[in-house]
């Protein structure tokens, strides 16, 4: 039996579309980047996940959207500023063109591999905030994981981290929050 819970790092939609120069960008989003890459670095997990926006040129979301992270595009890609790892495991969301997928376990794969995992605790961080991030967290919570969502590693785009009104709403759902420096203060 693990004694200590076993925690995972979640890095949601960090790619270029999300970061600039489209109809998803989101202001300042860029700024999350080093405390992310500080992040995925640590000890403190046992894994990191990335969830990547993927979808075909039809995909139905972009009537509302506009288009985006178009599979195989430079939009799709994470940034190059983006730490990276072949450690990093990788799924996707999106692929069904008939699909909405804000939360990362619209991909069914992304729970079986947590459980295989015996993962018990998750840390989200990404973009944005008050959408993806925020979706993936209620989905945690309901699969029982312990949720806490890294408020300065992630950006919205209606919500700033320190929006009371928002912490609220997370704690009303059992999402904790954290910031950066309390993982690497913790040992
Ligand atoms: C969507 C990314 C972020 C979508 C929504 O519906 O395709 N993608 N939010
Ligand atoms: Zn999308």
């Amino acid at each position: 039996m693990a004694i200590l819970s076993q925690k995972a790092l979640i890095r949601v939609d960090i790619q270029n579309d999300f970061l600039a120069n489209s109809s998803v960008a989101i202001a300042r989003a860029q700024e999350i980047i080093p405390n992310v890459n500080v992040l995925s670095c640590n000890p403190f997990f046992k894994l990191v996940v990335d969830i990547r926006d993927c979808h075909k040129p039809t995909h139905k979301s972009f009537a509302k959207w506009g288009p985006h992270c178009i599979e195989g595009s430079y939009g799709y890609q994470p940034p190059n500023s983006l730490y990276l790892s072949n450690n990093i495991k990788l799924f996707h969301k999106g692929i069904d063109d008939n699909v909405d997928t804000l939360s990362g376990f619209e991909n069914p794969e992304l729970l079986s591999y947590l459980l295989v995992e015996e993962i018990q605790s998750i840390y989200i961080v990404g973009l944005a905030l008050d959408f993806c991030v925020l979706s993936t967290a209620i989905d945690a919570s309901k699969y029982n994981f312990a949720t806490y969502i890294i408020l300065d590693a992630c950006k919205g785009i209606n919500v700033n981290m320190d929006n009371l009104a928002f912490q609220k709403k997370l704690t009303s759902l059992g999402i904790k929050t954290l910031k950066t420096a309390d993982i690497l203060s913790l040992k």
